[in-house]
């Protein structure tokens, strides 16, 4: 008999730090986690940790004859940083390597004869503003508006949201017989800040840096102008957001991709905040142009009405409690205790 677990991707991550904390303490789940890193400290005593990579199919082949894999949080990614730099690269990891994920998936549906629940983070990478001027017309953007992603990381991201729907609704939809087919689900996250972790790679990074620098005594160019604005959301919503989603019946849901969001600020608001509790914050800015076009295409706000109304998402954390009851006391004794 194969033991039932969930399987977590990119697990040494920063979603997948705190989402093993969250899932580790519910009874009764084996969970499987797989990266090419090892698990942050802590969390290698509480998962079945397999480092590899999500391309090796022989792995993919080993894994699910170990394991009766019911649900799968597909989290490893390149972000849109660190894509630019090696696009095919990142192509193969976002795109085939969800694409192999979703073929695994599809085959355990049809096996168990029960769908596999596949959540997948996608990113407010998936839109593309064309200019300021638009960005300020549409201040809180819907899932369907807008979607000209100019990265590669976002491209990828929205072809996956569909890749996703396509394998569960329509695979296969000229076969006599209609498979079991899986069952996607996905969220578009805003920029993530996590006290614990500080993130690398992605193009939302100039918030969380600031704040980790100040937090350690350190200068910080933050390389964004002052006037830009996005989206962001802490990261025990963020976690709140997938497993709220993954527990909702299917019925409940009106589509399979959804926008969640928090709060929206300026990068001159972020650093008036971080200078409210660390006021010695060395902070400027500096801003590193091909950089900031890639921000500037991205929405200012997301509206997640369809979410709230389907699935009752509402963000614990709005921007005063963010800072003031989960960054900065934790970031604070992070350090403190280094
Ligand atoms: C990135 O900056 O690439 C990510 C994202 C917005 O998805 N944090």
């Amino acid at each position: 008999m194969r033991k039932k677990g969930i399987l977590i991707t990119g697990a040494s991550g920063e979603i997948g730090d705190a989402l093993i904390k969250n899932l580790a303490g519910r009874e009764g789940t084996q969970i499987i986690t797989l990266d090419l890193k090892p698990l942050a400290a802590g969390n290698e005593n509480i998962v079945t940790h397999v480092t590899g990579d999500i391309m090796d199919s022989s792995l993919l082949a080993r894994l699910v004859s170990e394991y009766e894999i019911s649900t799968i949080y597909h989290l490893a990614a390149l972000l849109s940083t660190r894509a630019e730099f090696t696009p095919e690269q990142a192509h193969r990891v976002n795109v085939e390597g969800t694409m192999g994920l979703l073929k695994l998936a599809s085959e355990q549906s049809q096996w168990r004869g029960e769908p596999v629940l596949f959540i997948f983070p996608s990113s407010i990478a998936a839109y593309g503003l064309p200019d300021l001027e638009v960005k300020t017309q549409f201040p809180r953007v819907r899932e369907w508006e807008w979607n000209y992603p100019c990265t590669m990381y976002g491209c990828n991201k929205l072809y996956c949201e569909m890749l996703g729907i396509y394998y569960s609704q329509n695979y296969r939809q000229l076969a006599a017989d209609r498979p079991v087919m899986l069952d996607f689900r996905s969220v578009r996250f805003p920029g993530l800040i996590s006290a614990f972790t500080v993130p690398s790679g992605g193009t939302s990074d100039y918030g969380p840096e600031m704040l980790h620098a100040a937090a350690k005594g350190e200068p910080y160019a933050c390389f964004v102008r002052e006037d830009t604005c996005i989206p962001f959301m802490v990261m025990p919503d963020a976690i709140e957001a997938l497993l709220k989603l993954a527990e909702t019946p299917v019925s409940a849901l009106s589509r399979r991709v959804y926008n969640v969001t928090s709060f929206s600020l300026t990068a001159a608001q972020f650093r008036e905040l971080v200078l409210r509790f660390f006021p010695n914050a060395k902070i400027s800015f500096k801003p590193d142009l091909q950089r900031q076009k890639i921000v500037d295409s991205w929405p200012a706000g997301l509206n997640d009405h369809d979410a709230r109304r389907d699935w009752g998402w509402k963000p614990e954390y709005d921007l005063e409690r963010s800072f003031a009851e989960y960054l900065v006391p934790n970031i604070v004794s992070r350090y403190r205790s280094k």
